[in-house]
């Protein structure tokens, strides 16, 4: 009958660890949190934004660096996040560093240059 003890304690929340299995996962120690977002670094150069496309977790927090080189011309000097209407001008001097919540369902989340011209996304997986 040792089992049934256990499992009565358990019932009555004597061991901590006992009946959270129901209850949601820790994210990955890889995910963003509010408290310790996830740095993704991304090049804008003439190669356009690198990398041009980014895989999150829902409701992941993010804290996307810019790092503008010369060679993207005038052209990758803004970034626009429309779903955050954000716009934003770089510099060569400094990376830019843009904090963003990602959604909470499947998605993308794009951005651009200001012209619309260099392309990248976030996939919300
Ligand atoms: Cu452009």
């Amino acid at each position: 009958m040792k089992h049934a003890a256990l499992l009565l304690l358990c019932l009555l929340d004597v061991f901590p660890s006992c009946g959270k299995r129901s209850r949601p996962l820790p994210p990955p120690v890889s995910q963003g949190t509010p408290q310790s977002p996830r740095r993704v670094e991304v090049q804008v150069s003439n190669q356009g934004f690198v990398p041009s496309t980014i895989t999150g977790a829902r409701g992941e927090s993010l804290k996307l660096v810019f790092r503008y080189d010369p060679s993207a011309g005038e052209c990758g000097r803004e970034v626009v996040l429309p779903s955050q209407s954000l716009r934003v001008t770089l510099t060569e001097k400094e990376p830019v560093e843009i904090a963003l919540t990602l959604p909470e369902g499947s998605g993308t989340v794009q951005f651009t240059c200001g012209m619309n011209m260099l392309q990248g996304r976030i996939v919300v997986q």
